[in-house]
């Protein structure tokens, strides 16, 4: 057996996000964090103020994720 690609841990973490106001906002947080590279799923919940995300680390950190939370007018 030989091992042709190898995938990093994949991580997945709670991140809280305050300044949600509506679905819409909910639907913002997701797609800026969907489009950090590295992530591979993302839920937000507006009732929980939360987003669970599911990513790789190799490929980015969750300093770059919030970030991107942030660049969409939210904080994280
Ligand atoms: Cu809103």
């Amino acid at each position: 057996m030989q091992t042709i690609w190898e995938k990093g841990v994949i991580v997945q973490t709670k991140i809280k996000i305050e300044g949600m106001a509506c679905e819409h906002c909910e639907a913002t947080v997701a797609r800026a964090i969907s489009a950090v590279d590295g992530v591979s799923d993302v839920k937000v919940v507006l009732a929980d103020k939360q987003a669970t995300v599911t990513y790789d680390p190799e490929r980015t950190k969750i300093d770059a994720i919030k970030a991107a939370v942030k660049n969409a007018g939210y904080i994280a």
